[in-house]
């Protein structure tokens, strides 16, 4: 009967040796795991791979660091670049990436809000250019595009008086070399379509003279075209006469005529079937007329 405890105690031995040789081929996560019992058997590898050796724990200990410096650094890094060497645009100071700083934010100089020079393709009405990349030291302004002088708008345009390029030409009908039919008329050739306004800026006139029978003795003024223009307003009042080429200018109807034109030779004359009576030449500026807005 005294063997059996002693036999229990063999067989306890056994068993101890049995786990002896196991340990022996595992390493120690798999030793940590045997003491701790099944419960930890289901982390099994988990618990081994990160707590299983001094190493992998050691390296997961240095990522967390790592990662927490990293946190910690860029916010450092960032303010100190902006409170640093980053350049600020409007202070006066060139600085890197800028191409000129004047300390202002104003476009209409040699250098920009953005500190770049102005320039000719840059896509900003900058420098002394009247209008976008033109006028000023750029290519001339397109009709209707804003200008101080002639100079700023492109070959064959003028600055008008609203600020704008356009297209003027002027009318000089003589009318005695111009008189008769449209055919002898003075002619503007190749205007492009589009609305015009016609302004007188010279006066001529008919004197009417016995052994004529007009209404009255004196001048009068009118303007004709042809090309499906009609002036009939650039006229003084019908069947007055005035007693000089001046006043009958200062007694025009109105002062100017909007008209549509198709675009072409615009031809103007003054219908008469004798001449010899006529006296000066009439001038009256054709201008294009830009569209509301611009
Ligand atoms: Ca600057
Ligand atoms: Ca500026
Ligand atoms: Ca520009």
């Amino acid at each position: 009967m005294r063997s059996k405890p002693w036999n229990r105690g063999a067989v306890v031995a056994t068993i101890a040796m049995l786990f002896a040789c196991n340990d022996a081929r595992e390493d120690d996560g798999f030793t940590t795991i045997a003491t701790q019992g099944s419960q930890s058997a289901s982390q099994g590898e988990g618990t081994t791979a990160t707590s299983g050796d001094e190493g992998s724990s050691s390296t997961g200990t240095t990522a967390a660091s790592d990662s927490q410096a990293a946190s910690t650094a860029d916010p450092d890094s960032s303010s100190s670049s902006s409170t640093g060497d980053a350049p600020v645009c409007g202070n006066g100071s060139v600085e890197l990436g800028e191409e000129c700083d004047d300390g202002n934010a104003s476009d209409l100089d040699a250098c920009t809000a953005t500190c770049t020079v102005s320039r000719c393709d840059d896509g900003l009405l900058d420098g002394t250019e009247t209008d976008l990349d033109c006028g000023g030291p750029c290519q001339g302004c397109a009709q209707c595009r804003a200008c101080a002088q002639p100079d700023d708008c492109a070959p064959g345009l003028v600055c008008g008086d609203a600020g704008l390029c356009t297209l003027r030409q002027t009318m000089m009908v003589d009318w005695v070399a111009h008189c008769g039919t449209a055919a002898d008329g003075y002619t503007l050739p190749d205007l492009p379509a589009g609305t015009y306004v016609a302004t007188p800026v010279q006066s001529a006139g008919t004197l009417w003279l016995p052994p004529f029978d007009p209404p009255d003795t004196g001048y009068f003024y009118e303007i004709q075209c042809a090309n499906g223009v009609l002036l009939d307003q650039l006229r003084t009042p019908p069947g007055l006469r005035y007693s000089t080429v001046a006043s009958a200018f200062a007694n025009l109807q109105a002062d100017s005529q909007m008209f549509d034109f198709a675009g072409g030779d615009l031809t103007c004359y003054r219908t008469d079937d004798t001449c010899a009576d006529n006296d000066g030449v009439v001038v009256f500026d054709v201008e294009l007329v830009c569209p509301p807005g611009r």
